[in-house]
């Protein structure tokens, strides 16, 4: 049987609510289940914009964004969120214990499935090293964790959810190098199956992805493996050098 988690953007433009000029124009591209795609591309290009079509937190105007073969706009919130996990690039905590913020959507996860989570994002040992672990209490915003500790936090959640696609949003920019290598290699074998699309600012939390769509002025303007795009595309050899 075909795994689920196929996405698709056709042919894709989008204007935020009341602007004059879309923010995405004519975006196309697939990701399949087993495939890392990476967004990359200077601030402002569109890519979280790009990723908030698919939860639905805006609609596109023009084309179709589909999973598993239908329009999101034909499905509600609640089917998207059973299939698709997003971290999103201000990853948020609330007021609570670190076990209610990882339970968040999946409140019958058990102990072992929010401590693999934490494992595999890298915040196993942080957690562990609290003096009430799991029931340590996280301050409204998560503003008493580092912020490289709740991107990990935000990881470990939407790991939690099993989903079939995970939207990584510059999720691992807080980490530092040797930390985000590490993650990066966790998730490897976590997501083997799974469609992974990751919005990065670093070449190298990039560098193996499958597909690599480079993003400017809200269009896709290359897209290739890495080695293809450094031989390739000027744009993506001045990512690389900056
Ligand atoms: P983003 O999609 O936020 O651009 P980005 O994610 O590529 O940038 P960064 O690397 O800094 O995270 O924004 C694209 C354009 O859309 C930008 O002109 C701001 C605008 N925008 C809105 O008008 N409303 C919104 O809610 C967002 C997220 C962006
Ligand atoms: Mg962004």
């Amino acid at each position: 049987s075909e795994l689920s988690g196929v996405v698709e953007y056709r042919n894709v433009t989008f204007a935020y609510p009341g602007a004059e000029s879309p923010v995405l124009s004519n975006i196309s591209f697939t990701a399949r289940p087993g495939q890392t795609i990476a967004i990359i591309g200077s601030t402002g290009a569109g890519k979280t914009s790009l990723l908030s079509l698919l939860p639905r937190l805006y609609d596109a105007a023009e084309g179709e964004v589909l999973l598993d073969g239908v329009p999101v706009n034909n499905l509600d919130h609640a089917e998207i969120t059973k299939r698709v996990a997003l971290v999103p690039q201000r990853p948020y905590l609330f007021s609570g214990t670190i076990e209610h913020n990882l339970r968040f959507g999946k409140t019958d996860a058990t102990d072992q499935e929010l401590w693999e989570a934490l494992r595999v994002a890298q915040g196993e040992s942080f957690v562990r090293e609290k003096s009430k672990a799991l029931e340590s209490r996280i301050s409204q915003g998560g503003t008493n964790v580092s912020g490289g500790q709740r991107q990990r936090l935000c990881i470990a959640r939407a790991l939690v959810t099993k989903p079939r696609v995970y939207l990584f949003d510059d999720s691992f920019s807080a980490l530092d190098v040797a930390t985000d290598a590490r993650l990066r290699a966790a998730l490897k074998d976590t997501t083997a199956d799974a469609t992974v699309i990751i919005v990065a600012q670093r070449v190298s939390t990039i560098t193996e992805a499958d597909q690599i769509l480079v993003l400017d002025n809200g269009r896709i303007v290359d897209r290739g493996t890495h080695e293809e795009l450094l031989e390739t595309s000027p744009t993506y050899q001045e990512i690389v050098e900056s």
